[in-house]
């Protein structure tokens, strides 16, 4: 018989199959859904973060573990309301406009996805005005930024100084990261935050939830 320390070490170790396998022993055995995504999916990915941190796993590696526990996800979301799972807020999420970079941004979305929170992805090469409309559109709680150039960083400078004209800046908190941002930088264009990693970002997120 599976057991939920059978299906967190499955998601540490990115195996796809085994993992739909165990959840429907689970399912079958009538384990409460919301337990098997708590004390199952999310505890493994709870063990992954702290790894990828460390530099103990690498981006392939938290990948198959996000991929992972998304598999289970897929067998236990039809099975419970929405209503059951408190999100933690909500983050829109978008890679700045003409910026193509898109693998930390989706490392990211795991992540946030995985520890509670509700995430509208927007995708790459997002303009100021979507931005300004997605945050009309969605209310979130947090807006996250992510640039990979030197050449598209300043987008986040201009992005947040459109979100200001509408009106929009203090319904929000606004994080941005990406290989080229500083702490200094996310102070100079008045970002609420900057993290250097998806793991930190999310613990980032927790923080302002919180405050
Ligand atoms: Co490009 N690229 N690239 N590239 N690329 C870089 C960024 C570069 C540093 C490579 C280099 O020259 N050494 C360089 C930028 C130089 C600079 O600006 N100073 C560069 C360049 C020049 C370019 C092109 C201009 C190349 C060309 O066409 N001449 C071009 C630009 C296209 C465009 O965007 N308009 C280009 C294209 C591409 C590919 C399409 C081939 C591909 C992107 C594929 C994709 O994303 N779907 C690509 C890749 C893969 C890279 C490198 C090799 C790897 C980036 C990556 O995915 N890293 C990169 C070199 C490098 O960074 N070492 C490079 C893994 C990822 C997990 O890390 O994205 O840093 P990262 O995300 C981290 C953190 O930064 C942070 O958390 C993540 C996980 O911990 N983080 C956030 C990221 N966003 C965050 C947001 C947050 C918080 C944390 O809050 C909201």
């Amino acid at each position: 018989m599976a057991t939920l320390n059978d299906v967190s070490q499955c998601v540490l170790d990115g195996e796809l199959d085994e993992v739909k396998a165990l959840v429907q022993q689970l399912i079958d055995a009538g384990i409460d859904p919301i337990t098997i995504i708590n004390d199952g999916l999310i505890a493994g990915m709870n063990i992954v973060a702290p790894l990828f941190k460390s530099g103990e796993m690498f981006v392939p590696e938290v990948m198959e573990s996000a991929d992972t526990m998304n598999e289970g996800m897929k067998l236990l979301k039809p099975l419970i309301t929405d209503g059951d799972i408190p999100s933690k807020g909500k983050i829109i999420i978008g890679t700045v406009n003409g910026d193509l970079h898109d693998i930390g941004k989706n490392l990211l979305i795991m992540m946030m996805e995985s520890r509670g929170y509700t995430v509208v992805d927007l995708g790459v090469d997002i303009k100021e005005e979507a931005f300004v409309a997605a945050v009309k559109e969605h209310k979130p709680d947090i807006v996250g930024m992510s640039s990979l150039l030197t050449t598209t960083m300043m987008k986040m400078d201009s992005t947040i100084k459109q979100l200001t004209k509408e009106g929009l800046r203090d319904q929000i908190k606004i994080i941005i990261g990406g290989a080229p941002i500083t702490q200094e930088f996310a102070e100079d264009i008045g970002a609420d935050g900057y993290s250097e990693d998806a793991s930190t970002a999310v613990e980032l997120c927790d923080r302002m939830m919180t405050a």
